[in-house]
């Protein structure tokens, strides 16, 4: 009987189907959540997808048979743009186009036997998940935690909508291309920076993460220290005595040459209204998109107001007040002062506008007239940490850090009355309204006479208008004939709905939680999420390492201020893994011109195409559809079933690094598999027992079990190959041979649970393997009881003796004395000296 993976792994899929086997239950034993990160309903599974749900379920298999209580769900991402673009280009509709695709992937990831909890799934367009997820909004809007302010947005003129930064490219909507332009509106925020500190303090205890994650959180979160300080104006419109500026350098302020206002501060508003040359300019600095890469990138544009401040430790020095595009309201006081001789971007605007460039301090040893002249190439901006001369230190000339002076001058301003430090963060509240049809409404109603009101929860859901077309641009939502059109929770008068709906990430920041209760009547069933809570080890991709954890960790505190979640919960992921990407060579020729043409791998056969045409090769590359790189796992699995796809997948490389998808590799991975299947089958032997193959097993299970648990899946595998060879070498009958069997079985039941079955039932093992828990080690079994002893012989390492462990050293010098190399140096004398260090070393002076 071959190893045919075709009908046995759908058998055995049913199999544990019909018992219920992953069905998640609360009971006496200690749980487990295991989660990877739900996919996007795109329409296919890909070769991630392969990788990371089989991470995840080595971890759910193992920890289940070790005897936890187990959850491990799966559900869909399935809010969000690309089903909108969709309905645009081909007609038909977001929600037909979103379960279509999800039923199509389910169907081509259930062929992977993943260990998963399939009652529980659900996608978060589902009328419940919307349902659940307004009532989270109006207890979020209760308890404080959402705001309504309005905020610049990146709009795009043609497509009439608001982007996304990342759908900004190069300045232009990334479906249009029309340029981008800045627009106020009025939207929704969820306070995640009232927590930014929170946040951040928080990574410290995250020990389960990497470290990589934690650092880019921290940079996002951008905690920083400066001095919000005050100018007095000279000369300036009435009602604007002073000038806030926030710095982070204040240690610069004598080299300030200019203040340099937002387009939005109110001082330019006041100035715009009566001055149609700096309406204009305003109206320019709008023209480009919201962000932080348009910005810093765009040409500087400045606009002299004519008016002036005076220099806070210089009476006599007035500085010119500039409007600048680069400022941003919606950081620090939406004003700066200009240092040029050490901000890149003040230095451009200087250079540009022809403003002085004066040093405050120069490479550490540095006149005042060599600082100056080395600002006047560029700007100079060393670490904070450096040590530079002051030329311009308003506490005197002298050599110090930048730290130190930073310290000083904001001592300085507190001290004087000009300003006090401030700690800031990078971090902006979360806006989430989109102007977009395919998300969840947000529960709200515009009534004239009692303003925004939230939706009563006895109405919801509000759900989406079935009947809506997308061949306009806009959003749907605002055209619909009747759908807004709704009464006031409050005083019953005719009211709108709100028409923008969730950003998507709002859909992913709570899931996790609605998998502990997925068919509760309330966002989470508490005595659920108090059991399986927390996520004890999360997997995905590092893509995701900033917003949607970010996200999630805010989200997971605003349900436990609301009561849906245990305190416990406020990090909601234990650990996380982050695994690497699955690559594939590109093969390419050239045409006349010395363009790429991209060739299939199944057009490539040693080099070269069936012409023999050579190809060139570039290797571990992202599986690109246009590089024409990808393999489908679907015909994987078809060809060569699941447990190859999934064996292939553990064992090239570490998880966290990329691996590379070779026909080769798959190959041997299937030719291994069947090895093992035909080792199960052969006829036992009449041997009797083999010590040394019982010792390999159990060697194999301490170190089978170290690997998993250290997410080292690669090691485990390598294990597993040593121990089917010494399968295969030893003479052991039949009985001893089943046993070392059957625990091959259990080390690998949770890469490649099918053939696992099948070798566990055919070595006798009793019932299903996906019941029969994990092999413990006998560590009898483990205690290596012979040494290899080097044999240094003049300093130099010559030999090496195998030795019982326990051997006493007078027999250990017999052996060394015997030893061949040993003798040869001797030449038939006696050593002038021969020390044995036991369980470590021979020493030999011939
Ligand atoms: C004077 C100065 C001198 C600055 C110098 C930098 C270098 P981080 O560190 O990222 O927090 N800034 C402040 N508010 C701004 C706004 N609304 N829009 C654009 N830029 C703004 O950045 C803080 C620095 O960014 C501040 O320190 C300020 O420029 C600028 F040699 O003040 B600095
Ligand atoms: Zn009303």
């Amino acid at each position: 009987m071959p190893y045919d993976p075709s009908t046995a792994e759908a058998r055995w899929q049913k199999a544990w189907a019909d018992a219920g086997s992953f069905t998640a239950v609360r009971d006496a034993r200690p749980k487990y959540y295991v989660l990877e990160m739900f996919p996007y309903p795109s329409g296919r599974i890909h070769m991630g997808h392969v990788r990371n749900y089989t991470m995840g379920d080595v971890v759910a298999r193992f920890k289940r048979a070790q005897g936890f209580s187990v959850l491990h769900p799966m559900g869909w991402d399935a809010f969000g743009m690309p089903a909108e673009n969709a309905a645009m280009e081909q007609g038909g509709h977001p929600r037909d186009w979103t379960y279509g695709n999800i039923a199509t992937m389910r169907e081509q990831l259930k062929p992977l036997g993943l260990s998963i909890d399939w009652s529980r799934e659900f996608a978060t367009c589902d009328d419940d998940y919307v349902a659940q997820q307004q009532a989270l909004f109006l207890d979020f809007l209760d308890a404080g935690l959402i705001t309504r302010k309005s905020a610049q947005v990146n709009w795009d003129p043609v497509d009439m909508t608001v982007l996304a930064n990342e759908q900004v490219i190069d300045g232009k909507g990334w479906r249009s291309g029309a340029a981008v332009e800045r627009k106020e509106l009025t939207q929704w925020f969820f306070r995640i920076s009232d927590y930014s500190d929170e946040l951040l303090s928080a990574l410290d205890g995250l020990s389960g993460w990497p470290d990589k994650v934690r650092l880019m959180q921290a940079n996002w979160i951008g905690k920083s220290r400066g001095l919000q300080l005050r100018f007095e104006t000279v000369f300036a419109p009435e009602d604007f005595a002073e000038i806030e500026v926030y710095t982070t350098r204040p240690d610069t302020l004598m080299g300030a040459s200019f203040l340099a206002l937002s387009p939005d501060h109110p001082l330019v508003r006041a100035l715009s209204a009566a001055d149609p040359g700096v309406a204009a300019f305003v109206e320019e600095c709008r023209r480009v998109g919201t962000t932080e890469e348009a910005i810093e990138t765009a040409p500087k544009l400045g606009l002299d107001t004519g008016f002036k401040v005076r220099h806070p430790l210089d009476a006599d020095l007035h500085l010119p007040i500039w409007i600048a595009n680069f400022v941003l309201m919606d950081y620090g006081t939406g004003a700066i002062f200009g240092s040029p001789a050490h901000d890149e971007r003040d230095h451009e605007f200087a250079t540009k506008y022809g403003l002085p460039i004066r040093a405050t301090f120069g490479e550490a040893g540095m006149t005042r007239e060599q600082a100056d002249a080395l600002a006047a190439k560029g700007p100079y901006v060393p670490m904070k940490s450096e040590t530079v001369t002051y030329v311009r230190g308003f506490a005197g000339e002298a050599d110090q850090t930048g730290e130190s002076a930073v310290d000083a001058a904001i001592a300085h301003a507190e001290a004087h009355g000009y300003g006090k430090g401030v700690t800031r963060f990078r971090l902006r509240d979360w806006g989430i309204s989109r102007q977009r049809y395919w998300g969840c409404p947000i529960p709200v109603v515009h009534c004239d006479a009692c303003g925004t009101v939230p939706e009563a929860k006895a109405n919801l859901p509000v759900l989406l208008p079935k009947d809506v077309s997308f061949d306009q641009p806009g959003n749907p939502l605002d055209r619909h004939p009747s759908w807004r059109r709704t009464s006031c929770p409050t005083c019953g008068a005719a009211a709108l709905r709100e028409t923008d709906t969730m950003d998507t990430f709002v859909d992913s920041s709570w899931y996790y939680a609605r998998f502990t209760s997925p068919h509760a009547d309330t966002p989470t069933n508490r005595a659920d999420a108090d059991y399986w809570m927390n996520v004890d080890q999360y997997i995905g991709g590092i893509e995701h390492a900033i917003l949607h954890l970010l996200y999630s960790r805010f989200f997971a505190r605003a349900m436990v201020k609301t009561g849906h979640l245990p305190d416990s919960a406020k990090e909601p992921f234990d650990a996380l893994f982050t695994q690497g990407m699955v690559t594939h060579e590109i093969y390419l020729t050239r045409d006349q011109r010395g363009r790429p043409v991209y060739h299939l791998p199944e057009d490539v056969t040693d080099g070269g195409l069936a012409d023999g045409t050579p190809v060139e090769v570039i290797p571990s590359a992202k599986m690109s559809k246009s590089k024409k790189n990808v393999v489908d796992p679907v015909n994987i699995v078809a060809s060569f079933g699941a447990d190859t796809a999934r064996w292939f997948m553990l064992s090239d490389s570490p998880p966290e690094r990329d691996v590379e998808w070779t026909a080769a590799g798959a190959e041997a991975a299937h030719k291994f598999l069947s090895r093992v299947f035909r080792l199960a089958e052969e006829a036992p032997t009449d041997g009797g027992d083999d010590p040394d193959l019982t010792r390999s097993a159990h060697r194999a299970i301490a170190e089978v079990t170290k690997s998993i648990e250290g997410f080292a899946f690669n090691k485990a595998v390598a294990r597993i190959y040593e121990l089917a060879n010494a399968i295969g070498k030893s003479k052991a009958g039949g009985v001893a041979r089943r046993a070392v069997l059957r625990i091959m079985a259990q080390l690998m039941a949770p890469m490649v649970p099918h053939l696992a079955e099948d070798v566990w039932a055919m070595a006798g093992g009793e019932g299903m393997i996906v019941d029969a828990g994990w092999p413990r080690a006998d560590p009898a079994m483990l205690v290596d009881d012979t040494v290899i002893l080097p044999i240094q012989i003049n300093g130099k390492r010559r030999a090496e003796i195998s030795v019982a462990r326990d051997m006493p050293k007078d027999q250990i010098e017999a052996l060394v004395m015997a030893d061949e190399t040993v003798q040869r140096f001797l030449e038939g004398a006696a050593p002038k000296k021969l020390i044995v260090v036991p369980g470590r070393i021979v020493n030999v002076v011939a």
